[in-house]
């Protein structure tokens, strides 16, 4: 099967094609980003919320182009050039932001020892547990395996929530844990119409987060229309799908 990215569109869409509209002229830093990549969309959503001038330029992660591997030797998106200098991974690009630009928009990893501590914490499961449950639940053939780890999941997602104060994570202020989870809730319906899972099947809580979490201008606005997903989604839901997560999870490793 072929695995040069030429079969996803090539270009954000819906609220998220106005967004990329207004940046494109040159900054000093430089958003690499894939449109319909969720990781990308933590980076995404913390440079809107932040208000932090960028450069946006889509790449096709799946095409290795030797430029981009310059940037992210990894050849994963999201990554930045900042100031000529390149990094990668969401959740540090997230970080990133805060340490480079302090005095722009709301602090989403807060100023307290502590509360940056317990932010990490959280990160650390949805990174270690809800997404590589997601992508096993999604990938999964087997009904008896579905319904394992559609419990696993629902389990994991009852856990954070457990630990949430409302209406977000943290209580009144976004926080760096909301914007970790947000993407896999734009696309959760996914898993709604293929694999049983309902949000108001984890909790009335979840559910409750979920609806404010999606209605958040820097989520919507940073999410395309879900008719371009369906190609890539459809690769997941067969197991077909040859992207460096969905190998590393056949192999059993963790995903990258
Ligand atoms: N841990 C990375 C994961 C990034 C990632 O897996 N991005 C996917 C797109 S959603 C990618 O670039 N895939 C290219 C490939 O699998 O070859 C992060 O958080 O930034």
């Amino acid at each position: 099967m072929s695995n040069d990215g030429a079969w996803i569109h090539d270009v954000a869409t819906g609220p998220a094609a106005k967004v990329v509209e207004k940046h494109r002229e040159p900054q000093e830093l430089i958003f690499y980003s894939g449109w319909f990549c969720p990781y990308v969309q933590r980076t995404w959503i913390a440079l809107e919320e932040k208000g932090i001038p960028y450069q946006y330029k889509e790449v096709n992660p799946y095409k290795k182009e030797k430029h981009f591997l310059e940037i992210n030797p990894k050849g994963l998106v999201p990554a930045i050039e900042y100031k000529g200098k390149a990094l990668y991974e969401s959740l540090i690009l997230c970080e990133f932001l805060e340490d480079a630009y302090p005095s722009y928009g709301p602090n989403l990893l807060t100023t307290d020892p502590y509360a940056k501590a317990y932010i990490r914490i959280w990160l650390d499961f949805i990174s270690k547990t809800i997404v590589p449950t997601n992508l096993r639940l999604t990938m999964a053939q087997d009904p008896a395996k579905q319904k394992e780890y559609l419990q696993e999941y629902n389990e994991a997602l009852r856990t954070l929530m457990g630990k949430a104060k409302g209406p977000y994570f943290l209580g009144e202020e976004f926080s760096l844990v909301d914007v970790a989870i947000a993407p896999w809730i734009l696309r959760d319906y996914v898993l709604s119409e293929n694999r049983g899972y309902s949000r108001e099947g984890v909790s009335p809580e979840w559910k409750a987060y979920c609806e404010l979490l999606e209605k958040r201008p820097s989520v919507a606005n940073t999410f395309s229309e879900k008719k371009y997903l369906q190609p890539i989604y459809n690769r997941y839901l067969s197991d077909t799908a040859q992207s460096a997560g969905a190998q590393a999870l056949r192999a059993g490793k963790a995903i990258p």
